[in-house]
């Protein structure tokens, strides 16, 4: 809600009330779904066209659907973007996607951006070897009517979790298609990705919200039949910045993302050739989404993979409001920072260098640099007022819970038969 997009992407031509239109029929879409299957949020001109009445406007790639569609509340969010397809920043998002839930509301926040246009996911990378941690991603992205997001694990990861124990064991209770034996690692998937965005001269943004394996070994990555280029050239290519969520900066603590793999995240805040913005354990720590959000703003499906996994488990170093949490919301800070880069939401840095230490503490020196690049790191929360944290917390609810008017809640299901007879 309330953010001006990126500077860099162009205002809106179209007409406001078909973009509005063309939001409003995907969530239309999506409260279509039947009983307890993952529902689609179609939004393709192909779906639009499902519609009686399409046109088709400047901008060939969106048909923007110029009917009655009853009036939706789409909260304070941007219109859908006018930027051409074919010239959002793509995002690689890489994740743990299982020890925490963080992870699922910031992807269901990128669907929502992809939703308005404002970028592509060219690809979710998680950065533990889980392939129900890669099934649960796959479950989100088929939810929100992306079921073809490439996806990798990191294969070499020493990093031990019991997926039976987390959220993603869920993912055996909703319907998708991943073909699990056919996942490749982490670095490879990315760096076909960025390989084909720098062929197409289009900007990749990359945001970390786990563990630093892929990406560390993206960067070792030697040149292959994906790309003539190395991996750190390959990025220093294509990708503008990393936004990453890891370390502290405050306290004198070893933050979690880091603590699991040391090493890895040395190497990438050694490495890495292009801007970094870092969020701190601090910022995302004193940001709490609400459990009151999560029990009244997902209701308008049977199943919701947010819901779900925040329910799954009760995380104690979350709990707030027994016998569930206001969630600290880490990861969320990283992808809104990554696609609201110019917002006034947050409050940046100057530049200087994050580095990691051998025991695993981080540290930021404003003004220095590597020779590389600078780092910028993310304010952290007690520099905000009451006033702007609550502005953030009411940003992430909008985000992540967009949906259908109290109306079409009401309504039933339409029969899908219905809907083929177009
Ligand atoms: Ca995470």
């Amino acid at each position: 809600m309330r953010f001006a997009p990126v500077r860099r992407w162009k205002s809106a031509a179209v007409p406001l009330k078909g973009l509005m239109a063309f939001v409003l029929l995907g969530f239309l879409l999506a409260a279509c779904g039947t009983g307890g299957d993952p529902v689609l949020v179609q939004q393709s001109p192909t779906s639009a066209s499902s519609s009686t009445t399409t046109t088709t406007t400047t901008i060939e790639t969106i048909a923007v659907v110029e009917t009655t569609l009853p009036s939706l509340d789409v909260g304070g969010f941007a219109p859908v973007s006018t930027v051409p397809v074919d010239t959002r920043p793509i995002v690689i998002y890489d994740t743990d996607m299982g020890p925490d839930v963080d992870d699922v509301l910031a992807l269901a926040i990128l669907h929502n951006y992809a939703g308005q246009g404002l970028i592509e996911i060219g690809a979710i990378t998680v950065s533990r070897n889980s392939v129900p941690g890669a099934r649960y991603a796959d479950v989100v992205n088929t939810f929100y009517g992306r079921p073809d997001i490439p996806i990798g694990i990191h294969k070499s990861s020493y990093v031990k979790f019991d997926d039976s124990t987390l959220f993603t064991a869920k993912a055996d209770s909703w319907s998708h298609e991943l073909d699990t034996a056919g996942l490749e690692d982490g670095f490879k998937v990315q760096r076909r990705v960025i390989a084909d965005a720098l062929e197409a001269e289009r900007d990749v943004i990359v945001v970390q919200t786990g563990f630093s394996g892929n990406l560390a070994d993206l960067l070792k990555s030697e040149a292959d039949d994906i790309s003539d280029l190395n991996g750190i050239d390959l990025v220093a290519e294509a990708v503008s910045v990393l936004s990453i969520m890891a370390g502290s900066i405050e306290r004198n603590m070893v933050e979690f993302n880091v603590e699991r793999d040391i090493g890895s995240a040395r190497y990438l805040f050694w490495k890495w050739p292009t801007k970094l913005v870092l969020s701190p354990f601090e910022l995302g720590d004193q940001l709490h989404y609400p459990y009151s959000s999560i029990t009244s703003d997902y209701n308008w499906v049977d199943r919701h993979p947010v819901r779900e996994a925040y329910e799954y488990k009760n995380l104690t170093w979350h709990r707030q409001v027994p016998p569930y949490y206001d969630m600290k919301s880490w990861d969320l800070t990283s992808v809104m920072w990554a696609v609201e880069q110019d917002s006034p939401r947050f409050k940046i840095s100057e530049a200087g260098l994050v580095t990691v230490g051998e025991d695993g503490r981080t540290a930021f020196r404003p003004g220095e640099g590597n020779g590389q690049r600078q780092d910028y790191v993310l304010d952290r929360s007690n520099e905000y007022s009451e006033q702007e944290r609550q502005a953030i917390i009411d940003e992430m609810v909008d985000l992540v819970s967009f949906q259908p008017q109290p109306d079409l809640e009401r309504d039933p299901a339409p029969d899908p038969a219905d809907q083929d007879s177009e």
